[in-house]
């Protein structure tokens, strides 16, 4: 009789679970995240404005994409505390005021909650000065982590079915698609609101600035596979435009950057994983 009971509350458990994965725009398997085939695609080129030069062939190994930029409320459900400007507004919003090592923490806090291996080392603390932190990723892990820079516009583009076809995220019209300075009522909007792209992920124009692993650095002019950026570097690149930019910034090949120290009331992430 105890051993049904179990089972039944196991079941009963594992059902909540399902439905909680399910439920929303970023429902889906892989844990709300979208999974990206690999292709080749002219990064830095938009058909519909100013390319971003010198655009080039870039190839990216299939992955996974967040559906949806981090909220606040899986931030503090994991670390604790919620660091966000727009806090009392609700746990849909997405997180922002995080640093870029602010993130490179959460996502491995969240692989070690999910029983998967960090995919960063981190050596160093910012109160011992900036330049004793240096941050490694082991790409054979398999647990969660920022998206480079030219994963981030590949997903932003619809992958390989849909490449350079849009100027934002999913469309032409940024006000269907994305939030900005022009129509966000000055401050973030709840995650998942707006039109997704081709591959079904959400808000990656405008919203919140996302962080991406790369250094930032100008473009190389040579065809690359599977680039991460410059080898080092002051800053790393931010990709999307954000509520409190103009719509420009929220194209799918625009560029921005920070100090890895850096927090900022538009400026959050979206996680990835390599298949
Ligand atoms: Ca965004």
């Amino acid at each position: 009789m105890k051993r049904r009971i179990f089972a039944a509350i196991a079941l009963l458990a594992a059902g909540a679970a399902f439905a909680r994965q399910e439920a929303g725009p970023g429902g889906a398997a892989f844990g709300g995240m979208a999974r990206v085939e690999g292709g080749t695609f002219l990064m830095g080129s938009c058909p519909t404005g100013r390319n971003v030069e010198p655009a080039r062939s870039v190839t990216v190994s299939a992955f996974y994409m967040g559906r949806l930029p981090v909220t606040q409320r899986e931030w503090a459900e994991l670390m604790g505390w919620n660091p966000s400007r727009f806090r009392f507004r609700g746990g849909s919003r997405p997180v922002e005021r995080v640093s870029w090592l602010d993130a490179i923490g959460f996502a491995n806090a969240k692989s070690l909650r999910a029983g998967l291996e960090p995919v960063y080392a981190i050596s160093g603390h910012p109160r011992r000065g900036p330049a004793t932190v240096t941050v490694t990723w082991d790409r054979a892990a398999n647990g969660y982590r920022l998206p480079t820079e030219a994963e981030w516009e590949f997903a932003a583009r619809g992958g390989i079915a849909c490449q350079g076809n849009f100027a934002f995220s999913g469309g032409d019209s940024a006000d269907e698609v994305a939030w900005h300075s022009g129509n966000s009522r000055r401050g973030t909007r709840d995650v998942g609101a707006k039109r997704p792209n081709a591959l079904g992920i959400y808000d990656m124009s405008g919203n919140v600035w996302e962080w991406v692993w790369d250094w930032y650095g100008p473009y190389p002019s040579e065809a690359q596979a599977d680039p991460a950026g410059a080898p080092s570097g002051y800053s790393r690149a931010m990709r999307g435009g954000s509520w409190n930019n103009a719509s420009t910034l929220a194209r799918s090949v625009a560029r921005s950057r920070r100090t890895p120290f850096h927090r900022w009331d538009a400026l959050g992430l979206r996680l990835a994983r390599s298949p």
